[in-house]
């Protein structure tokens, strides 16, 4: 491959090719043989089998690791085409068409979340690429009539490239490959995109054209106050691709209960006129923390569908362990889409039981068939992947009626123990909870999801941490020194709250600067891409454009995963028992670490420390020795 370019190069070919011909053609020289690849691949495992993996919590690496199973695949055959589906459809019909099409459906639609928000919510959004890519395929062969599957975006952006060191857009690029026939959904911020701030307008709407273009067809867009102006410039965005903008309300409070008047049925109503007037094909109600209770729902969905001629999508979180009823009520009141997780990633923080669902409703006139054995099939192997995820579990062993109390997202439960634990607040996370509740009140009674639920979150340890009870907030306000995200919060950094801030405490966080009530995004200048895009390329070659985005999303998360990738290469390659705990002297792994191109490898010995602080392993690669020098961090 190297010399053939070298040959084919037009200076080679007309003799040019002097002393100086490596000097004058780095690029040439900068190719990727397959040993450089196995060698990378090496020191990443050898890495992990001397330190561990960084983002596994310290007690499990020290522990024994308890003996993990063997995921089945799903059988398929993998030379047959995928039927068509929603992909398809959409593609023949187009969004508005489509939106037509889907609202006068009789029967219901699925939307599986297993490779998004259920592992967000589980699992503290660890899935890896690598556990995905392994069924991709046989499920768009054995459920082509799944409505779509909900893939990308929320934090799972930011998790690849921060903690699993793996390039999201690949991971995107990669699924839509697998499954040619179903569509594939995201979750994006509005204007906060799939970040924790406000980006520039520009950023956002070339990020989703190039998501468009990478595979995204559904764009699930929430603005985390509910607020309109955060959502309508990311509708336009959509609308300006030729996929569909599923514009999300978040539900909070209890539309039943009389003394909650701020989030009423009327106001829910409202909100879903004005998305449908701004542009959105589809609506959502997100129920970000499984607050929708079933005769909420009745009430909801059917107000709903008399409201706006959309089709209606029901996202909730089982948290309580009621939301199959209220898919039921949903279901009666005549949702067109609800969203459901495989079998062993469902119930708790994540999406009610796929499985279950189309069990509920079988023999009813909604019902739409699947077979019940394959998806248990499917189930089967995701229970076993779950286990090779164990320390990232969030604890929660029962459903929970506190969650009506506490309001917290499920996407946010997993994260906040860990987040209470590493502030040494392990044993206070019930007060954590409670604190949760007290800071909402606090802040006006505010929807709650990312990024608002994480300020409301960084508030409450501020509060457990420091011994505050709110009315010392209010009484110490002015010595206190608030979380940077409050001061951001209150400054209208992320939007703007139904009914405003409460003045009082408004002031006490922000003292003496002045908030803004317009758009955040309206401060921020444009990216000048032409600029960026030549510099980047400079300095990262063989860097690709949605590279670029990255790095300009999260600068040094993106500049991290740079630094990795360079040294150990596709790390998403690797399987996960080995990402995360190494391998076992004499214990062998198959990695692919090309399309095609496989090695076996495994550890024979590991050296002693030496002087200058590093061990050498023995490794078997493909039959011959290979010995590294690996660091010692300890
Ligand atoms: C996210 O924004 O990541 C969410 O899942 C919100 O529910
Ligand atoms: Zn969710």
């Amino acid at each position: 491959q190297f010399l053939q370019n070298i040959v084919a190069d037009p200076d080679f070919q007309a003799g040019r090719a002097t002393v100086d011909f490596i000097k004058d053609h780095p690029d040439l020289f900068k190719f990727e043989t397959r040993l450089d690849r196995a060698t990378r691949l090496l020191n990443f495992i050898g890495d992990v089998v001397v330190n561990g993996n960084a983002d596994v919590p310290a007690a499990v690496r020290e522990a024994p690791r308890p003996a993990l199973r063997r995921p089945r695949l799903p059988h398929f055959d993998a030379d047959a085409t995928p039927a068509p589906g929603t992909k398809q459809k959409l593609d023949e019909l187009g969004p508005e068409k489509f939106a037509e099409w889907l609202r006068a459906e009789p029967l219901v639609h699925y939307t599986d979340t297993t490779l998004r928000d259920a592992h967000q919510s589980l699992l503290a959004t660890r899935m890896r690429t690598y556990d995905m890519l392994r069924v991709a395929r046989a499920y768009a062969q054995r459920h082509p009539q799944t409505f779509s599957l909900e893939v990308w975006g929320g934090a799972t952006y930011d998790v690849a490239l921060r903690f699993l060191h793996e390039d999201p857009w690949a991971r995107l690029a990669r699924l839509r490959e697998a499954v040619p026939n179903i569509l594939l959904q995201m979750l994006i911020r509005g204007a906060n995109g799939v970040g924790y701030k406000a980006y520039p307008d520009n950023l956002t709407e070339k990020f989703v054209q190039v998501a468009a273009e990478t595979g995204v067809d559904v764009f699930r867009i929430f603005d985390s106050l509910n607020w309109m102006k955060g959502m309508e410039s990311c509708i336009n965005f959509v609308r300006k691709t030729d996929r569909l903008a599923e514009a999300a309300i978040c539900y909070t409070g209890d539309i039943m209960d009389p003394k909650r008047t701020k989030y009423t049925l009327d106001y829910y109503l409202k909100l879903a006129k004005q998305l449908e007037d701004a542009g959105a094909h589809i609506l959502c109600m997100k129920d970000m923390a499984g607050l929708l209770k079933p005769y909420a729902a009745t009430e909801l969905i059917a107000g709903l569908r008399d409201t706006v001629k959309l089709p209606i999508h029901l996202h909730t979180h089982d948290t309580s362990s009621l939301q199959a009823a209220t898919h039921l009520k949903a279901v009666e009141a005549g949702v067109n889409v609800i969203d459901v997780a495989m079998g062993a990633l469902s119930g708790l923080t994540s999406q009610p039981n796929f499985n279950s669902a189309v069990e509920m409703l079988r023999h009813t006139p909604r019902h739409r068939e699947f077979d019940q054995a394959s998806l248990n099939e499917f189930s089967n192997y995701w229970e076993a992947v779950r286990e090779h995820y164990y320390p990232f579990e969030s604890g929660l062993k029962a459903g929970t009626s506190e969650v009506f109390q506490h309001e917290i997202p499920g996407g946010q439960y997993s994260n906040l123990r860990p987040q209470a634990a590493a502030l040494g607040l392990a044993d206070k996370f019930e007060e954590v909870k409670q604190r949760f509740a007290d800071v909402n009140q606090m802040f006006g009674d505010i929807v709650k999801v990312t990024p608002s639920s994480k300020v409301v979150g960084d508030m409450a340890l501020f509060m457990v941490s420091n011994n505050l009870s709110p009315a010392d907030v209010l009484e110490k306000g002015e010595t206190l020194s608030f979380p940077e995200s409050v001061r951001e919060l209150f400054r209208g950094d992320i939007g703007q709250p139904e009914g405003g801030w409460p003045a009082e405490l408004q002031k006490l966080v922000l003292r003496n600067e002045t908030p803004f009530t317009d758009r955040p995004n309206d401060h921020l200048a444009p990216i000048d891409f032409d600029k960026e895009w030549a510099a980047f390329q400079e300095t990262h070659p063989g860097g690709k454009f949605t590279h670029l985005l990255s790095s300009l999303l999260y600068p040094k998360v993106f500049a991290d995963y740079w630094a990795h990738r360079e040294q150990y290469g596709d790390v998403s390659r690797v399987p996960t028992p080995v990402f995360f705990y190494g391998l076992e002297l004499g214990e062998e792994t198959i990695v692919e670490i090309a399309r095609g191109k496989s090695v076996l490898v495994s550890v024979q010995s590991i050296g002693p420390v030496n002087e200058e602080g590093t061990r050498t392993l023995f490794f078997v690669l493909n039959g011959q020795t290979r010995n590294l020098e690996v660091r010692d961090r300890a």
